[in-house]
Parts: C-alpha cells; sequence; structure tokens
C-alpha cells in the first residue's frame, strides 16, 4: 500500500512545487511598443508619388502637381497583395524627398489638392489608411526630413512646417504603427525658385528629441524608424540583409541619421549597446525604390527573395519589401507575381516543424516553470532556461525516428535581453556527437540553412552567451529544395558555368537541343554555336525542374575591341562610346545572319541607342552597310535587342549609333552575333 502511493505523493509534491524563481533580464530590454512591433517581422514598403511620374529616383522638387495623374490607381489592390503575402503591414511614402504631399495639407499647395487625381478631391493617405485596415493591415508613414520644394528648407520655419504635417498625419488617419524618417537629407534642391545647395547639420537641425515627442504624444503606440531609431534602426544596406551577428542593442547615443560612417561602424547593432534598437532590413524588389517601366524585366527572383528573408527574418530582423506602385496607381503584374511566389515557398519551407513531435530533454533546467518542453510548445512566451551561471547548456531533442532536416530555427526571450552569443547544431553518428552548423547572436528569430542531414538525435549547443541562454522556441524543418533551372553563365572565352538554385540538387544539361541528360560537374567550354539546355533535379525525391534553353554563339574568345567591356560576357559592365561606334575584330571570318544589343544595364541608364547602323568588312577597311533601324521600346523595356538580316560574311563588324535615347554618349552593355 506504502509503495503505490510514494509515487503519487511525489507527484503531489512536484504539482504544489512553486515555480523557480525568474532569471534577471539582462540590459538593454524593448519596451512595450518594441515587443508588440517584433511579432510583426514582415511588412511593406510603397513608394508611390511624384517620382513615380517623373520617372526619377529623387526629385528635384520643381514638379509640378499636375504631373500627378494615376490612372486606375487602387490602394484596395496593394492591401491585398500585401496580405495575401502574409505581410503585416504597409508603409507609405506619404511626402518623399522632393516635397509633393498625397494627402490635401492645409500648409502647401503642393500637394494632390492640385492635381488632376480624383479633381483634386482626393486623399491618398486615407484611401491608403482604410484599404490596409480593411484588410488588417497596419498602417505606416514615411515623411521625408528632406524637401527640395520647400522654400524655407534649411532655416528654423521649416522645422515648423514639418512638425504641422507630422501632426495632421498622426492625427486624422487613426493608429499609425511606424513613423519611417529617411536619413538621406540635406543637398540641392528648387527650394521655392532658389535652385541652390542646402546643407543642414543633420545632428541637430531638425530637434529629434522635439519631434520625436511630437510623435509619442501623437501616436503613443508608434514606432520611430531612422538611422539611430530611437525604437527601430536602419540595417545600413538596401539589400535586405542583416549581419551574421545582429545585435538589437545599439549604441543609441553615438549614432544619429544620415551620419557617414554609420553603416560600417554601426548598423550591426553591439553586444555591449546601450539601448534596444533592433534593425529593420529594407529592400525594393525592384532595383529602383520608384516605379520605372524600364525595370520590369528587373523585378527580383525567387530565389534572390529567398536569400533576402534567410539573410533579414533569419538574422534578428525585421524585413520592409518595397513596391514601386506604377503610374497606373497598381502593383506591377509583375512584382505581384514575384511577392506571391516568395510568400508560398516560406510558407513551404516552414510547414512543419519536426521538432513538436520530439523528446526534448536540456542538461539543466531552472526548475517548474522552465522546462525544455516550454522551448517547443509553440507559445513564444514560454520558455526553457537554466540556473544563473550556468551560460554553457545544452537541448537535446530525439525524434524516435531517423529524419531528414536542413533549417534550424531559434528564438531567444527578447523581454529579458539579447544574451547568446555563440551556438552550434551538433547530430548524433554512431554514438557520438558531430557539429554541422554553428552561428553567433539570435535574438529574437535565428535560423541556419545547411544541407539535408540525417539523424534521430540532435544537439544545441549553447556555447557563450552575455548570460543564460533563455530560449522560447526551436524549430527543426525541411525545406523542400528550390526546383528551378539552373543559372547559366558563360564567359568570353566560352566557358559555361551552371549555377544550382539550392544546395543539394543534380543539375543536367544537354548542347543538341535534346533532353538533358548530362551530369553537369564542373565549368564546360562551348566555343561553337550550340543549343543549352538544363534542369535541376532532386535526387531524393526524384523532381525536376522545367527545363531552360538558351541558344549559344560563337564564343567571344577571339574577339577583340577598344569597347572590351561591351564584348565581355559581364552584363554588369558597360561601353560608353564617345563616336557612337563600336568596332570588333571577330578574329576570323564568320558568316553572320544578324547581331544583338543588350542595352546598358546599370540602374541609371545613359545612352540607349535608340536608331542604328550595322556595318561588316573584311579588312576592316572596307564597309558595308547591312542593316538600319530602330530599337523601339529600349528605354522603357531595355532588354536584349535581336536583330536579323540575310546571311553575310564578316570579319569585322560594327555598331553606330544613329540616336540615343537621352542625347548622351552612346552605351553598349553588350554585343555579339547571330550565325544560325
Ligand atoms: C532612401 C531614400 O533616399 C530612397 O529614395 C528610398 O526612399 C529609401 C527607402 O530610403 O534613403
Amino acid at each position: 500500500m506504502k509503495k503505490q502511493l510514494l509515487p503519487l505523493v511525489l507527484l503531489l509534491f512536484t504539482f504544489c512545487q512553486e515555480k523557480a524563481a525568474p532569471p534577471n533580464p539582462v540590459s538593454p530590454i524593448p519596451d512595450e511598443r518594441q515587443i508588440a512591433w517584433q511579432e510583426l517581422e514582415f511588412y511593406g514598403f510603397i513608394h508611390f508619388n511624384m517620382n513615380t511620374f517623373s520617372d526619377r529616383e529623387w526629385g528635384f522638387g520643381d514638379e509640378k502637381p499636375e504631373q500627378f495623374n494615376p490612372t486606375a490607381l487602387d490602394a484596395r489592390q496593394w492591401a491585398r497583395i500585401a496580405s495575401e503575402a502574409g505581410m503585416k503591414g504597409l508603409i507609405i511614402t506619404a511626402k518623399h524627398h522632393d516635397g509633393f504631399c498625397l494627402w490635401p495639407s492645409a500648409y502647401t499647395e503642393h500637394s494632390v489638392k492640385n492635381s488632376p487625381w480624383r479633381d483634386g478631391k482626393g486623399d491618398l493617405i486615407r484611401e491608403f489608411a482604410d484599404a490596409c485596415r480593411e484588410y488588417g493591415l497596419k498602417v505606416g508613414i514615411y515623411y521625408s526630413p528632406w524637401d527640395r520644394n520647400h522654400p524655407d528648407y534649411g532655416k528654423p520655419e521649416y522645422i515648423t512646417y514639418m512638425r504641422n504635417q507630422l501632426t495632421e498625419l498622426l492625427t486624422n488617419y487613426g493608429d499609425i504603427f511606424e513613423v519611417w524618417f529617411d536619413g538621406a537629407n540635406g543637398g540641392t534642391g528648387w527650394y521655392g525658385g532658389a535652385n541652390e545647395e542646402r546643407k543642414v547639420d543633420k545632428l541637430t537641425y531638425y530637434d529629434w528629441p522635439t519631434t520625436h515627442q511630437l510623435v509619442r504624444d501623437l501616436q503613443p503606440g508608434a514606432m520611430l524608424f531612422s538611422d539611430a531609431g530611437p525604437d527601430v534602426r536602419w540595417v545600413g544596406n538596401e539589400h535586405g540583409f542583416a549581419y551574421e551577428s545582429t545585435w538589437s542593442n545599439l549604441m543609441r547615443d553615438s549614432v544619429y541619421a544620415g551620419m557617414p560612417e554609420y553603416s560600417d561602424k554601426w548598423a550591426t547593432g553591439q553586444e555591449n549597446g546601450t539601448h534596444w534598437v533592433p534593425a529593420e532590413s529594407d529592400v525594393s524588389i525592384r532595383p529602383g525604390w520608384y516605379y520605372h517601366a524600364y525595370e520590369d524585366h528587373k523585378v527580383k527572383t525567387l530565389p534572390q527573395l529567398m536569400e533576402i528573408f534567410y539573410k533579414s527574418i533569419g538574422r534578428n530582423s525585421s524585413l520592409l519589401i518595397n513596391f514601386p506602385v506604377d503610374t497606373r496607381g497598381l502593383i506591377h503584374e509583375n512584382d505581384e507575381k514575384a511577392i506571391l511566389q516568395f510568400a508560398a515557398k516560406v510558407r513551404e519551407d516552414f510547414e512543419t516543424n519536426l521538432a513538436q513531435d520530439a523528446e526534448i530533454s536540456a542538461s539543466l533546467e531552472r526548475g517548474k516553470g522552465y522546462e525544455a518542453e516550454l522551448a517547443i510548445d509553440g507559445d513564444y512566451n514560454t520558455y526553457w532556461t537554466v540556473p544563473d551561471g550556468q551560460i554553457e547548456s545544452l537541448l537535446d531533442l530525439d525524434f524516435g525516428k531517423e529524419i531528414s532536416f536542413n533549417r534550424l530555427l531559434l528564438q531567444e526571450f527578447t523581454p529579458l535581453g539579447q544574451r547568446v552569443k555563440s551556438f552550434s547544431l551538433e547530430v548524433e553518428k554512431d554514438g557520438s556527437w558531430e557539429k554541422i552548423a554553428s552561428g553567433t547572436t539570435i535574438g529574437y528569430k535565428r535560423i541556419l540553412r545547411f544541407p539535408d542531414v540525417n539523424a534521430q538525435k540532435i544537439r544545441i549547443r549553447f556555447e557563450d552567451g552575455k548570460d543564460i541562454p533563455i530560449i522560447s522556441e526551436l524549430g527543426v524543418y525541411s525545406a523542400p529544395k528550390l526546383l528551378l533551372a539552373p543559372e547559366i553563365k558563360r564567359e568570353k572565352s566560352g566557358l559555361v558555368t551552371l549555377v544550382s538554385p539550392d544546395e543539394g540538387l543534380e543539375i543536367r544539361y544537354s548542347l543538341d537541343g535534346s533532353e538533358p541528360s548530362q551530369t553537369y560537374q564542373e565549368p564546360f567550354p562551348v566555343e561553337k554555336a550550340a543549343t543549352l539546355q538544363v534542369l535541376s533535379a532532386d535526387p531524393n525525391s526524384g523532381q525536376k525542374s522545367e527545363i531552360s534553353r538558351k541558344d549559344l554563339e560563337v564564343a567571344k574568345a577571339k574577339w577583340e575591341s577598344s569597347g572590351e567591356r561591351a564584348i565581355d560576357e559581364n552584363q554588369a559592365t558597360y561601353f560608353t562610346s564617345s563616336d557612337n561606334e563600336l568596332i570588333v575584330n571577330l578574329g576570323e571570318k564568320l558568316t553572320i545572319e544578324g547581331f544583338t544589343y543588350l542595352p546598358m544595364q546599370a540602374r541609371y541608364p545613359s545612352g540607349h541607342i535608340t536608331e542604328y547602323a550595322f556595318w561588316v568588312s573584311l579588312d576592316g577597311k572596307n564597309w558595308k552597310k547591312i542593316s538600319s533601324g530602330e530599337f523601339s521600346n529600349v528605354v522603357n523595356s531595355p532588354i536584349e535587342q535581336f536583330i536579323r538580316f540575310d546571311p553575310t560574311e564578316a570579319k569585322f563588324i560594327k555598331l553606330q549609333a544613329l540616336k540615343t535615347a537621352d542625347g548622351n554618349s552612346a552605351t553598349v552593355g553588350e554585343l555579339g552575333v547571330l550565325t544560325r
């Protein structure tokens, strides 16, 4: 009888045991506002304003309100796409550097009220806020401190103007979740007709403490963004990449918005940072922040977007992806497709947390209320931790059988501060532990990617930290491979490299237009014209990507020209011709049936050829004109142009620019010939 009672008594004892003492926070710690914001993780930017119509990135300030005229504006379309993509909010450029206001501000004539849009009766911030709320999205405001339109910019009067406008924006449109102050400011501008350069002291001119207090008074829940926070900081680049080690702690008093050394010195955050100012990674889905038709073919690819996801959200940062809304007032079809594919792939990668079915145990436990199980209960607010002083500790998972996985996700309980400085992942192999991946900081969320590994037992080793680890959640996932065709690269010599979209895939190719069957091992030379077909295959599932085809031309190995950068097979470089000609010695006599012209692909295009003549020669002295005409839509769509003509022999070729789009010297991204 006694024997039977003992376990019961013990059980009762454990049950009645008091929760162990909670761990002490490690400062700095986030405030309530920051804790709530942290959960959003992913939200969107809308760059839509005067620049959309002037086709610029930074308007000068001399634009006219009449230019602002979207033909089919629908803020509900933006909100629908953002919410389908899993974004939790949107931030709009209420006023950018050119000073035009998307709302009918009482303090300026330079706004929608003097534009033809909605007969001057429209209020885009109202339409935007209503659409966001309809789709359950939070509403954010970008307001440029720099104003290249305003006559008073640089004087104290302008600060009053800025605060008046902020008061309008933060009073009339309901709750605002983030106010975005751009660090880019001061410089040349129109300034009411003065047309001059106005430098400001970025540290003192705006009297930030007073402006911040105004935002606090009007919108107590809003996060204040700038390079220096105070609530959320810029990640220091516009690629959407946080750092291997990303601290939410920042030496906030050493930093101010727009300081030149910010990116190199401060953007990573600091282990001993004095204030909690987490990072936000901002990036546009196209090269530009604003819409330019000439970037329609440059929307980020799925592999690029996934890289951004893992290097931002996966590295203790929030992610802010920008849509350059087009002149219709809509998110372009290409951008919508890209963001929805991205969202689907993120969902797929994190569909099943394999850790949730595992047996979890810890080398150490703090006591009741802090058990290892709490790291896999799906509740961020409960956590596993250890007794004080035990910084080095282990979490073990046993899946019950061998499983395959390639992602590890960890979350610290940040309300008690960021702690972990290094950790590693080990798997059990024949009774001993083998390290397969490691990381430094964790913070709110850290995701490690590694090649597929099979194991029944894994161990997470917390090696070093500012204090004991406090782990809210842990996830183990098997992300399906990114089954896209490999990228094809070719050098001037003819050497072809195939780049896999993901780890662990097999790549196959063929050179005669047949089904790709040859396994790719290393770069291979292709000197003659050939039809290259490639695909990726997942050896585990047997699934294959679609086939991608590229018609390769004669290699440019023997080609010589003073415009080397136009024949180097590198799309990122270009040649500028002072005499509007490009002559190439092909190094051998070829029968050609046409040529190709790739306009320069750099961010700010110049010298796109719109009218051309094409010449051939056998000796480089006597030239024969073979073709002339126009590259019709090259400004809006600078994709490769194909011109065909009757077969002709050539040892030298000459591309002559008869006209360029902007009158500048002709530029050539790449010149090629067609022999088939
Ligand atoms: C930068 C600005 O200058 C760009 O135009 C854009 O608004 C980006 C988000 O921030 O600093």
